[in-house]
C-alpha cells in the first residue's frame, strides 16, 4: 500500500477515534446530569466576558435578591443563544430549546438572604387561565407566574453562570444529588464548586439552597430553558 494510503487509513482511524470519545464524553454527561440533577461546565464565559458582564450587570435595577425579567435585553439574549449552542449543554437541553427566563441574583453584605431547600415548580406565562392542574398564580416584577403540571416542569433546564466561584463564604448555592427523581431524599446537601465563569446546568426539581454570606460578593445569571410551547392555553410570557 502507498504510503498516502497508510497515512490517510490512519488519519480516518483517529478521526474515528476522537469522534468516538467525544460522543462517550457527551453520553457521560447527559447520563450524569440526568442521574445527579445537575452538572457543573467551567468556562462558559472567559474571565474577560465575566468582566464586561459584571460592569452591564451594574446598570441593573433591583431591589431585593436580584431581578427576573431579563430577556428584554440583547446581550442577555446574544449570550442565551450562545449557551444553548455550547457543545455539552446543548445536549442537556430539551429539543428546540428556547430561553424562557433569565434571572439575575446579586448576594453581598448589604443584599444578603438565604434561601431554604425547595424545587422551583414556577414559570412564567404571558396571561392568567382558568386550569385545574395549573395553581399557585402570583405576579411577579409584572409578569405572571403560575406552577404548571408536574410534565411540564420534567422538561425545564436551568443554567446558572457563576460571576464569581460559588463558596460557602459567599452564600453557596448547595444541591441534593439526585433529589429531582424521588420525593424521599437524604439531606446530603452538596455544594457546587462552580468557578467564576463557570455553569451549573440544573434540573428545576433538584432540592436546592443557598445560605447567607459571610465574605465577598456572589452574582449569578440564571438562565431557563425549555420546550418552545407549553400545553394550551399556557404560552410562554417570554421564548427566545
Ligand atoms: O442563587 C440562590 O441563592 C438561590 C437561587 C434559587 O433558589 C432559585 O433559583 O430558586
Amino acid at each position: 500500500m502507498p504510503r498516502s494510503g497508510f497515512v490517510q487509513q490512519a488519519s480516518a482511524r483517529a478521526l474515528a477515534t476522537n469522534a468516538d470519545s467525544a460522543l462517550h464524553g457527551m453520553t457521560k454527561h447527559l447520563v450524569k446530569f440526568n442521574e445527579d440533577g445537575f452538572i457543573v461546565v467551567p468556562d462558559i464565559v472567559s474571565i474577560s466576558e465575566v468582566h464586561e458582564i459584571s460592569l452591564r450587570c451594574k446598570d441593573l435595577q433591583f431591589h431585593r435578591a436580584g431581578t427576573r425579567n431579563l430577556l428584554n435585553h440583547n446581550w442577555i439574549q446574544a449570550l442565551s443563544l450562545r449557551i444553548s449552542l455550547h457543545p455539552i449543554i446543548s445536549r442537556l437541553l430539551p429539543s428546540k430549546a428556547k430561553s424562557v427566563q433569565c434571572t439575575y441574583f446579586h448576594k453581598s453584605k448589604d443584599k444578603n438572604w438565604l434561601v431554604p431547600l425547595h424545587r422551583d415548580t414556577s414559570i412564567p406565562v404571558k396571561v392568567k387561565f382558568e386550569a385545574p392542574d395549573w395553581d399557585g398564580w402570583s405576579k411577579k416584577e409584572g409578569v405572571w407566574f403560575a406552577k404548571p403540571p408536574e410534565e411540564v416542569l420534567r422538561n425545564l433546564v436551568a443554567v446558572r453562570v457563576h460571576l464569581e466561584r460559588n463558596t460557602i463564604e459567599n452564600g453557596a448555592l448547595q444541591v441534593i444529588p439526585g433529589s429531582h427523581r424521588h420525593d424521599e431524599v437524604a439531606n446530603n446537601r452538596t455544594t457546587c464548586d462552580i468557578p467564576s465563569g463557570g455553569a451549573l446546568v440544573m434540573h428545576p426539581l433538584i432540592l436546592h439552597s443557598s445560605s447567607k454570606l459571610s465574605s465577598g460578593r456572589r452574582r449569578v445569571l440564571h438562565f431557563l430553558y425549555a420546550p418552545p410551547t407549553l400545553p394550551a392555553p399556557a404560552e410562554w410570557a417570554h421564548a427566545m
